[in-house]
Parts: C-alpha cells; sequence; structure tokens
C-alpha cells in the first residue's frame, strides 16, 4: 500500500490553505466539497504523499466532532490500495474494523472506506483506489 494523503482537521479552509500555501510555497490545486462526509477539502501536492485539509461542513461532520474532541491536528492517513473490495475483505478477515459496508465515493474521484482508528493503534486509516475514466 502507498501512503496517498495524510488528511488534517482543519477549523477554517480559506485560513489553513492560507498558511500550508505559506508553509509549502505554492497553492493548493483543488478544493472540493464532499457531501456524503459533509466535509469541504483542499489537496496539496508535495511529492508524496498529498496534504488534504479538511473542514467540517456541518456540525454532524466527522471532522467538526474530531476538532471539538481534539482540536485540529493530522486526522487520517490514506492508502492507495488497487482493489478496495478486495483490501476490505482480507483486511475485515485479518480483525481490521471497517466502517463502511461498501465504497463510498470520496474527494478527488476515489472510492474510500476506513478502518476504526480503535483497531489501528489509534490512527484513522483510510484506504483509497482511483475511479477509473470510462474512454
Ligand atoms: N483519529 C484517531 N482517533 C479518533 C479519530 C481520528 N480521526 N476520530 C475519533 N477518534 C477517537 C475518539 O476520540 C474516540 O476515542 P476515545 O474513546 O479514546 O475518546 C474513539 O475514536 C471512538 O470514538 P467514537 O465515539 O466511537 O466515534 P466517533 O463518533 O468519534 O467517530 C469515527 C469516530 C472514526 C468512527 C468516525 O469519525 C468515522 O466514521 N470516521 C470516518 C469518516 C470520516 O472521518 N470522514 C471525514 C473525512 C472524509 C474525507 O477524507 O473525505
Amino acid at each position: 500500500m502507498k501512503l496517498e494523503h495524510i488528511g488534517i482537521a482543519v477549523k477554517n479552509l480559506e485560513e489553513s490553505n492560507k498558511l500550508f500555501e505559506l508553509l509549502l510555497g505554492k497553492p493548493h490545486y483543488k478544493i472540493e466539497e464532499v457531501v456524503s462526509e459533509k466535509v469541504k477539502t483542499s489537496f496539496f501536492k508535495t511529492g508524496s504523499p498529498k496534504i488534504e485539509l479538511l473542514e467540517a461542513g456541518s456540525e454532524e461532520s466527522a471532522i467538526a466532532k474530531f476538532i471539538e474532541k481534539r482540536g485540529e491536528g493530522i486526522h487520517h492517513l490514506a492508502f492507495e490500495v488497487k482493489d478496495i473490495e478486495e483490501e476490505m475483505k482480507r483486511l475485515e478477515g485479518e480483525g481490521f474494523r471497517i466502517l463502511n459496508k461498501e465504497p463510498k465515493k470520496g474527494a478527488d474521484n476515489k472510492l474510500i472506506c476506513f478502518l476504526h482508528p480503535k483497531s489501528t493503534n489509534g490512527v484513522l486509516i483510510e484506504l483509497c483506489q482511483s475511479i477509473k475514466k470510462k474512454k
């Protein structure tokens, strides 16, 4: 598995975009709202992996709950996989707690699913698979 991106929970995407632009010396390359996850995201290329900033889109969002409990900071590590359904089955068989029955459509044209941090040493893990463009 390749580390594809690191997700960082932020209170204010606009302010954090400016901060990360100063830090990395380049602007984000996209902003995307993920309705299913109730989040607004931005992405920065840093070679590999990418940085994803995540702002809550509603109070019920996982990001709002995370910030309320733990403050801003690293929220998840995302690993790219070739076949997400196969990996979900494999990891479930190994005893990991998979948070989704089916992969969901995430940001950046990806199918995603999450593993509960209680089964992965306190770190929320995302699996992601690029959605192939139809020819
Ligand atoms: N990293 C590490 N630990 C986390 C965490 C995170 N990102 N989010 C929550 N936790 C911790 C909580 O602090 C809590 O710890 P304690 O019991 O020690 O206090 C524990 O996990 C369990 O919390 P919970 O009450 O069972 O569950 P929550 O309601 O806090 O939800 C989680 C936690 C991971 C199940 C939920 O956030 C989830 O389903 N996440 C997946 C979806 C998601 O995060 N979407 C946003 C990103 C979308 C994107 O990248 O596009």
